[in-house]
């Protein structure tokens, strides 16, 4: 039988059609506008049954005894175990002592309001994201500049301009879009460090030096200002500060930055010609931006381009979207006035969205180890692995041995879990019907729908959550015996249902789609207008546009000021479409004998210590040394390496984050350098 669903297993939240044969699922294919033969593939759907079936799944609770091993429990027996450490801080009057770390893997839509509500509720303003290193310090530029994060619409774009975001590994659908689109015609300019199969596509590539991406915002600003190429009919209708960016992007000429950021000045002159004089153009901005320590500034720049070409809002440009109306679930006027998050140091961050709260995830170490602003003894961590995928590692990793009590919420045995106190078997995408934040920040509203039964006995997070609530005493907060049942309650102000979901499996369109909004509805900033000036920002000490205060040269990469030992530029590396983040390598059909852990050299590096093809080299920054096999390739620009992201959880002398630091933050979103950092290599 052939059921609709999304699948879950990356961010990328693809809609898909699953076949099941007696209650089994045995294969799904994802949905696209183009036809078969012309979709991005995705060898982890591919392996889906693989998944979903391993042995590797975890499929009872786990509690840690005396003697250090785990041994089978009851769900009755490990959430009483669970629930009675709650109480036990709350008994102590310290809720807030509780934290709970949010992952990737559980989606930010419902699941994120559900372990917001719980703490609210219970008391605690400690449930913690990890947006501060993945796109939600992106979100946050986006929003300061014009009110949401805009989205491209590529497949109608005449030009596509691809600013570190690499869609065919990670994003299918908009893949897709880009495929369609370059095939009709449209113009492709990639801005990458690396020579992806993108590049190789593009008109041009710009190979960027790591983390330099706002000088290149800068210059392409001054350029397209200076030779008249801006939208004058909006900027003077719909913006602020444009004056005031023409000065401060006047400091910022072509000729003088781009050969500091390994580029030529015409190709960039060039570059910047084709994205203005190209209409509509989409600007497409991904997670090369983001891990970087001037993650802030150089995305409010690359946000500029978007209104001073005036793409922003319109049909095949940067649509703002047009959130689904829902009724807010996190109860944050639960939560006792006066306790402050520990998160406190980056106030801006932790407010600028209704739903995002709190999102600095590197504050839960300095926490637990520092006691810094107080104390966090015990952790949920639901749907994420630390140990592996923050930054510091061996940090990371002594925070996590630390807690008084530690529960892990996932699928798989990860070295996270390895540490727990007790450990919840969550059931996986296909098991649970959720509602995701890529349903409701714009219409469609496309449901995940449980297609099989959980395996073994794991439950869905969100039943998880609501009898783990239940148990702490908040019965009248979780009132739901079934994801259905909170669904309708939260979608209830949009007049949908997951029954009426259901039933139309390409989606429900609450409001017609709808272009240049701003001409009535204004942008939803504090002007109302496109911010090129932010007051907002000046008046909390920031820049009021970017670089205004100058670029932070020897601040942009981690260790840059210890070059001399440490002198290639370490770049964290591809999202293999067959794993996600930690996840995966245990699953036969995808790890294929470890292919793609590699360190990426260039020829000329390689040439320095005879370096070739297999040799184990050792990469050491000054937080540790990891060893991997080189691969020598002119992918990469002389004087940078790519290092194998992901393989940190399957073998611990391959975890990258081992390299990286957490003591140096971008100032607003705490995002430490875990995308670029200075490193030596030496062959073993
Ligand atoms: N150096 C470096 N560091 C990075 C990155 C990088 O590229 N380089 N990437 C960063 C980014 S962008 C991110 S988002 C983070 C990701 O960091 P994490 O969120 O910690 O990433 P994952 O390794 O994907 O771990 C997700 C865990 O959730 C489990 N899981 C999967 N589905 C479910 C589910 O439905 N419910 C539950 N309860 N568990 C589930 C998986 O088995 C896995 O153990 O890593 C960051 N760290
Ligand atoms: N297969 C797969 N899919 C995934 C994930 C996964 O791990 N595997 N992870 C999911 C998650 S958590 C996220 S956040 C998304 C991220 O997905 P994307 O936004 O596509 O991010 P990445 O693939 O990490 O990086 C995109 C590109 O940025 C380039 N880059 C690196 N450094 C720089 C730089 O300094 N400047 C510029 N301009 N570019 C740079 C890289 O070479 C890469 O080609 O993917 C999600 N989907
Ligand atoms: S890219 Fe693949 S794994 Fe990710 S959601 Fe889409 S189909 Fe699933
Ligand atoms: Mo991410």
């Amino acid at each position: 039988m052939k059921k609709d669903t999304v699948c879950r297993m990356c961010s990328s939240c693809c809609p898909v059609e699953v076949e099941v044969v007696a209650g089994k699922l045995v294969s799904a294919q994802r949905k696209s506008f183009l036809s078969q033969d012309k979709r991005s593939p995705c060898l982890k759907l591919q392996a889906a049954a693989d998944i979903v079936y391993s042995d590797k799944r975890l499929t009872t609770p786990l509690i840690r005894q005396k003697d250090g091993a785990f041994r089978q429990a009851s769900w009755d027996e490990a959430l009483d175990l669970v629930a009675s450490r709650f109480k036990h801080y709350q008994g102590q009057a310290r809720p807030e002592a509780v934290g709970w770390l949010r992952g990737m893997a559980a989606d930010w839509g419902s699941p994120w309001d559900y372990a917001n509500r719980l703490m609210n509720c219970y008391g605690s303003p400690n449930t913690i994201g990890n947006g501060s290193i993945c796109f939600v310090a992106r979100e946050m530029a986006h929003t300061y500049t014009y009110g949401a994060m805009a989205f491209p619409e590529a497949s109608k774009a005449k030009c596509i301009l691809v600013w570190g975001k690499h869609d065919a590994d990670t994003t299918l659908g908009v893949a897709d879009a880009i495929n369609h689109a370059v095939s009709n015609g449209a113009k492709l300019i990639v801005v990458d460090p690396i020579q992806t199969p993108l590049a190789r596509k593009a008109d041009i590539w710009l190979q960027i030096k790591p983390g330099h991406d706002g000088l290149l915002a800068m210059a392409m600003i001054n350029e397209i200002i200076s030779q008249n190429l801006h939208d004058q009919e909006f900027i003077e209708g719909f913006t602020t500060g444009f004056e005031q960016l023409r000065e401060v992007a006047g400091r910022y000429a072509i000729n003088t930055i781009a050969p500091g950021i390994w580029l030529d000045p015409q190709r960039v002159r060039e570059a910047a010609r084709l994205y203005a004089t190209t209409k509509p153009a989409c600007l497409i901005d991904g997670n090369g931006l983001d891990m970087q320590l001037d993650i802030f500034q150089s995305t409010r720049a690359v946000a500029c381009l978007r209104g001073l070409t005036g793409n922003i809002d319109r049909p095949g440009g940067d649509v703002l979207p047009q959130a689904i109306p829902l009724r807010p679930l996190q109860a944050r006027d639960r939560l006792p006035v006066g306790v402050t998050p520990i998160t406190a140091a980056y106030p801006l961050f932790n407010t600028f969205s209704e739903t995002w709260g709190n999102q600095v995830q590197s504050c839960v170490v300095d926490a637990i180890l520092d006691q810094k602003p107080y104390g966090l003894k015990m952790l949920v961590v639901q749907a994420g692995n630390p140990v592996v995928t923050m930054a510091d590692s061996s940090r990371a990793q002594r925070a996590m041995e630390e807690l008084e009590f530690l529960v892990v919420i996932d699928l798989f045995m990860t070295r996270t879990a390895d540490l727990a106190d007790v450990i919840l078997p969550a059931a996986g995408c296909f098991e649970k019907t959720q509602l995701n934040r890529s349903a409701t920040r714009n219409n469609p509203i496309i449901l995940q729908n449980q297609v099989i039964e959980p395996v073994g006995q794991s439950w869905p997070d969100w039943k998880i959550v609501f009898e783990l609530g239940r148990r702490i005493g908040l019965e009248h907060e979780f009132p739901w015996h079934s994801a259905e049942a909170a669904i309708d309650d939260q979608l209830a102000p949009a007049g949908v249902s997951v029954e009426q979901l259901r039933q139309e499996a390409d989606g429900v369109r609450v409001e017609v789609l709808r272009h240049e909004k701003y001409r009535q509805d204004g942008f939803a900033t504090p002007s109302g207008k496109f911010e090129f000036f932010s007051l907002r920002l000046q008046e909390n000490g920031h820049a009021g546009l970017p670089y205004a205060d100058g670029f932070p040269e020897k601040a942009a990469i981690s260790f840059d000021a210890q070059q001399a030992e440490f002198p290639l530029i370490g770049i964290s590396g591809r999202r293999d479409i067959r794993f996600t983040n930690s996840q995966y390598r245990t699953i036969p059909a995808l790890l294929k004998n470890e292919e793609g852990c590699v360190v990426d050299v260039h020829p000329l590096d390689a040439a320095q210590q005879q370096i070739e093809d297999g040799d184990q080299l050792q990469i050491t920054t000054p937080k540790g040394t990891i060893t991997m096999p080189a691969k020598v390739s002119s992918v990469v620009h002389p004087g940078s390496v790519r290092i194998a992201w992901g393989w940190g959880d399957y073998k611990a002398d391959w975890n990258l984050n081992t390299l990286t630091d957490d003591d140096t933050r971008n100032p607003i979103t705490g995002t430490p350098g875990q995308r670029t950092f200075m490193c030596r290599v030496n062959k073993v």
